[in-house]
């Protein structure tokens, strides 16, 4: 594993470790998430109209009374963890000091499909959302940009990195995936997050 760096940007809390998991190890994790993942094309709400979301994406974890996750106007039901989920998940809860209970998995089946702007703030993620997010597959580009001063920043997510995104973040900055021509393999993100028992939620 290599040591993880820290991203210095106002307002934000950001480590980036490039190999996590070994080229071996994420060959091996691609496939076989690629394969067992049970992956939907969902629907969200976007400028008031229903359109098909440009990825796939199964949400996986922890259930639970008041653990309902709603995103982009859809209600997610999680599935039980798999082996690959809870492999990749004891390695990034020891690293980051964190018990993640869920997971998005996305997967980018080309340059066509991206994500835009957002920023993950759910009041479900708590006060300061933690969020560790796990590549394999094709390199894509990640964005930043703060919301109010006009800074942006990117980095390359690359087969087998670990983006740690914590403290402040989700308060000020927007990220975004953005779909670019020429991208011709897929990548698989995993996205995990701490909920949060939420009442009446
Ligand atoms: O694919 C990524 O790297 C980011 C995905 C993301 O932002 C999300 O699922 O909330
Ligand atoms: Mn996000």
């Amino acid at each position: 594993m290599t040591p993880g760096q820290t991203i210095l940007l106002p307002e934000a809390e950001l480590h980036y470790y490039e190999a996590l998991f070994s080229k071996k190890e994420s060959d091996r994790l691609f496939d076989s998430l690629l394969k067992h993942i049970d992956w939907q094309q969902g629907e969200g709400t976007f400028f008031g109209k229903k359109a098909l979301i440009p990825r796939l994406q199964a949400w996986y974890g922890e259930t639970g009374e008041g653990k309902i996750y709603k995103y982009s106007g859809m209600t997610l039901i999680p599935l039980d963890w798999t082996p690959d989920l809870l492999f990749i998940k004891s390695r990034i809860d020891e690293l980051a000091g964190v018990h993640f209970t869920n997971v998005l998995v996305n997967l980018y089946r080309d340059g066509r499909d991206g994500v835009g702007w957002h920023s993950d703030d759910e009041s479900i993620l708590g006060k300061n959302p933690i969020i560790g997010s796990v590549s394999f597959g094709a390199t894509r580009v990640f964005q930043l940009r703060h919301k109010t001063r006009g800074i942006r920043f990117e980095l390359e997510l690359t087969h087998g990195s670990f983006l740690l995104m914590q403290g402040p973040t989700q308060h000020y900055w927007q990220h975004r995936i953005p779909k670019k021509a020429g991208i011709t393999r897929p990548r698989i993100n995993l996205t995990f997050r701490v909920l949060h028992e939420v009442k009446g939620g």
